[in-house]
């Protein structure tokens, strides 16, 4: 391994520690490099925070900083050139007087998008790009789908049967999976911006949609259908956590609940992937039901899909699980009798 790479790994090590919490931002991390001694070392911790280039300058220590005039600068992004919640980092690179910056990727974000880099390119910064670059684009992959197609990031999950069934003919709801395999589920939507059912899902299994079995924030509920009344007493509609539901009949605004109308039918998936797109929504966990689900799978529209197996259950009669077309995984996982397979759209 290169030194380059050496760095640029912590620098990713770094970003991760925001996992989480920097959505719709990206994770981001940055290390100040002084004769091969880290002397600074930061990254973005959330949303609206400072940025990771900020925090790493703020790190050095006050006998450090007379260094940091001859330092290089790691970064897994692009600087950005914007003033967001927060001014450009460029600025802050060319005050300090850093003279070269290794960047893993640029920022897909069309503010910055190369921006940075000729900002400090004109400033006479010294740039190496592409370090790690793999790497970084998969860490952030939520944010590049989310720039580069105009759309919430997909993943679509669900658990089946040794044969196939997803559920039950009828309205009783059944446990596929087991309880690790839930908590592993719950740290997946801790994970992620959004978590979405279909409105007959939502009435059948009365799921709460939360993260309680892992530390974390709650995503953003989402319901879509015409299936939901504002006055059902269903979990979705507790009002704990901030919920959506999308139909093409009703539009009100009740502290955490909005019932967001569309003009046509909710099988335009594509709409609401537009307004969340338009929210700042950065990625959705699609958890049911089968319909749903296949409607995303038809239209093409979904980056990952993650399935529980439950190797030990079969129900003959029930409702079949969806259909990926796609055969192989890129990850599999075994929790007792739960086998959990990865799929990446290519
Ligand atoms: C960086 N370093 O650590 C991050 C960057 O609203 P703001 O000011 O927080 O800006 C958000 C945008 O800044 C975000 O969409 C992305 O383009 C970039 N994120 N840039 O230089 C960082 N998190
Ligand atoms: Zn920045």
């Amino acid at each position: 391994m290169e030194w380059n790479d050496v760095y640029m790994y912590r620098c990713l090590q770094l970003a991760q520690k925001g996992a989480g919490l920097t959505a719709p931002n990206p994770m981001v991390g940055a290390l100040l490099v002084y004769q091969d001694q880290i002397i600074g070392e930061g990254f973005h911790e959330k949303y609206g925070g400072p940025h990771a280039e900020v925090n790493c300058f703020a790190s050095v220590l006050p006998l450090h900083r007379q260094y940091i005039n001859k330092s290089t600068l790691y970064v897994s992004l692009e600087p950005c050139a914007h003033f967001g919640k927060t001014p450009p980092c460029a600025d802050l690179i060319i005050k300090h007087r850093v003279p070269n910056v290794v960047i893993a990727c640029r920022d897909a974000n069309s503010k910055v998008n190369g921006k940075g880099i000729k900002m400090l390119q004109e400033a006479g910064i010294q740039i190496t790009e592409g370090v790690l670059e793999k790497e970084a684009f998969e860490l952030n992959r939520r944010f590049f789908v989310f720039h580069q197609r105009k759309r919430p990031y997909i993943i679509l999950k669900w658990a089946e049967t040794a044969d196939h069934k997803i559920a039950k003919n009828g309205s009783i709801p059944i446990a596929i999976s087991n309880q690790l395999t839930n908590t592993w589920v719950h740290k997946w939507r801790t994970e992620e911006a959004a978590i979405m059912v279909g409105s007959k899902t939502a009435l059948m299994d009365d799921p709460y949609l939360t993260a309680r079995y892992w530390p974390g924030n709650n995503p953003l509920r989402i319901v879509v259908g015409n299936q939901i009344q504002p006055n059902q007493s269903l979990h979705l509609l507790d009002k704990t956590v901030n919920t959506w539901i999308f139909n093409n009949r009703l539009h009100l605004e009740n502290e955490n609940i909005q019932f967001v109308q569309l003009k046509e039918s909710f099988t335009f998936i594509e709409d609401i992937l537009t307004y969340l797109h338009q929210q700042n929504i950065l990625s959705v966990l699609v958890e049911g039901g089968q319909k749903l689900l296949q409607t995303f799978i038809d239209a093409g529209l979904w980056d990952e899909a993650r399935t529980i197996t439950n190797t030990e259950m079969y129900l003959n009669d029930g409702i079949k699980a969806p259909v990926l077309n796609h055969t192989n995984s890129c990850e599999t996982i075994d929790l007792g009798t739960d086998h959990i397979s990865i799929y990446r759209r290519p």
